[in-house]
């Protein structure tokens, strides 16, 4: 992208960040259009506020709703300060007392929600967890719009930091939340895969899984026990863009990147000072808009033409194309992570 188009982006995404702060001031969300307005009220709870991976995500939602009509939905993004598993059960219960046709939730839990949800499907409110899935839970919930397979994610991340390290050291994993069930699921991956005593792995020890609950003060502080607690460690996988951004402020600050390389998922706006120093040789991540994308086309499909998200069901989802729905009930906004590092600095758009 142009040095100029690029500052335009960056402009409007600050000026929607900021728009969506002051939407996601009141409990009630209640934006410009209000109650009783005849707009479909669509609600973004992430898994908290003040994470700017997702205000990246929202600002795929206000894109389709440009392209839909801003005259027929209002968007509404709000959730709980922090991640905690049942923290955003007030804000459920707040949108569908105030009207939400469907609300995308990155849900906490993979089953504190439940009986909230049921609630709100029973009213006709459509659940759709988004980023991520519920494992275990998914008869609660309408879909799920998933970043990537999230099969492919664990192993991905392992490969990664085996590649920086020669596939030999110690290694730590920095997650969010003890009940996330995005990085939960990877993170059981990873063990799952280091289980099969592939040789491949055969050298590369897992020596710790520390929660750094997506704060970045919280992440900071275990990433620094980590390194006083293993003075050999090779690398720090970090499923998270709050973790891995935190990792890899401590490793910068104290000279430490020859010797602990820091990767996982990260936002690329984030990352870019720690890819361009040499702090962190590379970490992968997908498209978050993309996802709130998609979201407001599937709610457009089922408004204008009745589609209900059945598996092997099929909808129009604008510049995305096609989109199916798989037998799970889950839709894939892309297959497989993608790498970001020194040699596509022109992709951190978001
Ligand atoms: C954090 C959140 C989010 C996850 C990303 C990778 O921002 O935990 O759920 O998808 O990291």
């Amino acid at each position: 992208m142009k040095l100029a188009k690029k500052m335009l982006f960056l402009g409007l995404c600050l000026i929607l960040a900021a728009g969506m702060v002051f939407a996601a001031g009141g409990k009630d969300g209640g934006g410009a259009a209000g109650a009783g307005s005849g707009k479909i009220k669509i609600y973004f709870i992430p898994k908290n506020l003040g994470n700017p991976y997702f205000v990246a995500l929202s600002t795929g939602f206000e894109q389709a709703i440009q392209e839909l009509g801003a005259d027929k939905f209002e968007f509404i993004m709000t959730g709980p300060a922090t991640p905690e598993a049942t923290s955003q059960i007030e804000y459920v219960e707040a949108a569908v007392q105030n009207g939400a046709k469907a609300i995308f939730i990155a849900a906490n839990s993979n089953d504190a929600l439940n009986p909230t949800f049921d609630d709100a499907r029973k009213k006709g409110v459509r659940i759709y967890i988004i980023n991520q899935d519920i494992p275990g839970s998914e008869a609660h919930r309408d879909a799920a719009i998933l970043p990537v397979n999230f099969a492919t994610v664990g192993v991905s991340q392992l490969d990664l930091l085996g590649g920086y390290i020669n596939f030999e050291g110690e290694f730590a994993i920095l997650s969010a939340t003890t009940d996330a069930p995005d990085q939960n699921f990877w993170v059981q991956s990873m063990k799952d895969e280091l289980a099969k005593g592939s040789p491949k792995y055969a050298k590369m020890k897992l020596v710790e899984v520390v929660y750094g609950d997506d704060q970045p003060e919280r992440s900071t502080t275990e990433m620094e026990a980590l390194i006083t607690k293993w003075p050999n460690l090779k690398g720090v996988i970090a499923p998270t863009t709050v973790g891995i951004a935190a990792a890899a402020k401590v490793v910068q600050t104290r000279g430490l990147g020859d010797k602990i390389k820091v990767t996982g998922l990260g936002l690329p706006s984030e990352m870019k000072e720690f890819i361009v120093d040499g702090t962190s040789p590379g970490f992968q991540l997908w498209d978050p808009p993309a996802e709130g994308y998609l979201g407001v086309y599937l709610v457009n499909a089922e408004v204008t033409q009745g589609f209900k998200p059945a598996p092997g069901a099929s909808f129009s989802a604008g510049k995305l194309g096609t989109v199916k729905i798989e037998s799970n009930g889950q839709i894939l906004t892309l297959p497989t992570p993608k790498l970001f590092d020194k040699n596509n600095l022109q992709d951190f758009i978001y």
